[in-house]
């Protein structure tokens, strides 16, 4: 081997030994906290040349996307604008991502929509019946199921999460909570928006959840109230928010009134802690919207985080939860949409959905855009 050769192979090989030193050296938190499967993992990643920084719980920004500035609000679909200006309100004030992501949530659940809120459309019996989760820095998380009456179901989560034991209240136990903790109990009824369109659904009753409904063309006259696709179905929307504030500390929210004209009873992906939102400090944070079903069955946003752990961007974790999904059944899922949004500890930011049309939409101090994510099926 030439000289000049030998010299650059030595210095190479110095690099990486100072890398790795660093990396493995006992002072390693990440290393020490770390199971012995996942060291092994971590230094089968080293090996592989994965990229190592994420591994070892700083994501890899500058490496796979750009990083925004904190603090820095993501929420899917294009009524996430909205929802990112609620909790913008909070962040820009150097307020937590937790009270950021709770307004972006109860932002959708007052507007009137289709899919968010007791304006939602009702389940095939004629309920409205909502879900919600919210998850902070510290991992604590609440969630309510099947809850009916109450005008912003993330805030009973909230209260759930800070006031009892538990993670999940449902139905009228989640009422009763609520009740008890100052919520107002309001009255079961329809918009008129939702009445129609169960009305009209309840002439053929079939169950087709629609692909990109939130952004469907054709909207009435309210700011976010697709009810009205071009064949005159109806389906379903979710407002799913995860932040990263001025201090690096990231939460999560995600709030829907589920699947239009489901089955009495059906709790959806929204408020399943891992499948619908997952956020983890030292990582990032994930939430989702569409077929709930389907990212029930693969734990989608806690599969996400997981992988991001061990070095995927944000938008590659996002897309092998979707292509878990779609390889376990190929042709049925060329009818159903999901879209996962994703953000890395460091404010990288990934999305990527089944068929195309999934947006979602970003909020920082130089950034206010909807962006179209990329998809499985073109
Ligand atoms: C659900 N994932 O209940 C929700 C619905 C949804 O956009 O996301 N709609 O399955």
């Amino acid at each position: 081997m030439p000289d000049s050769a030998l010299h650059l192979k030595m210095r190479v090989t110095k690099r990486l030994y100072t890398h790795h030193k660093l990396l493995f050296a006992p002072q390693n938190e990440y290393y020490l906290r770390m199971s012995t499967t996942d060291r092994r993992n971590f230094i089968r990643s080293a090996a592989l040349g994965l990229p190592l920084l994420a591994a070892a719980g700083v994501t890899a920004q500058g490496r796979t996307g750009k990083a925004f500035q904190r603090p820095v609000v993501v929420s899917t679909w294009d009524s996430g604008i909205r929802a990112n200006a609620a909790a913008w309100k909070v962040l820009s004030k150097n307020g937590t991502a937790l009270d950021a992501v709770e307004q972006a949530a109860r932002s959708a659940e007052d507007e009137v929509s289709c899919c968010v809120g007791l304006d939602g459309f009702p389940d095939r019996d004629g309920y409205v019946t909502l879900d919600a989760s919210i998850m902070d820095d510290k991992a604590n998380c609440g969630s309510v199921v099947f809850l009916e009456h109450i005008k912003n179901p993330v805030s009973v989560a909230r209260r759930i999460m800070e006031k009892t034991e538990h993670v999940i209240l449902a139905g009228d136990g989640a009422l009763q909570f609520a009740v008890e903790n100052g919520f107002e109990r309001l009255p079961q009824r329809l918009s008129p928006e939702a009445d129609e369109a169960w009305k009209e659904w309840l002439k053929k009753s079939e169950y087709r959840p629609v692909v990109n409904l939130e952004n469907a063309p054709k909207r009435p006259k309210g700011p976010s109230t697709p009810t009205n696709f071009e064949d005159g179905t109806f389906n379903h929307d979710t407002m799913g928010t995860i932040a990263l504030d001025s201090a690096g500390n990231l939460s999560g929210a995600c709030t829907t009134s589920g699947m239009a004209f489901k089955m009495h009873g059906r709790v959806g992906d929204s408020p399943v802690i891992g499948a619908g939102l997952f956020v983890d400090n030292k990582v990032g944070a994930a939430t989702s919207s569409g077929v709930g079903e389907e990212v029930v069955r693969i734990c989608g946003t806690h599969l996400i985080i997981e992988l991001m752990r061990f070095g995927y961007s944000p938008e590659k974790a996002c897309a092998e939860a979707v292509r878990r999904i779609v390889e376990r059944d190929r042709s049925r899922a060329e009818k159903f949409q999901v879209g996962f949004i994703a953000i890395s500890k460091r404010g990288v930011v990934g999305a990527f959905s089944i068929q195309k049309g999934f947006t979602y939409s970003v909020t920082n101090e130089t950034t206010n855009e909807t962006i179209e994510a990329k998809s499985y099926f073109k």
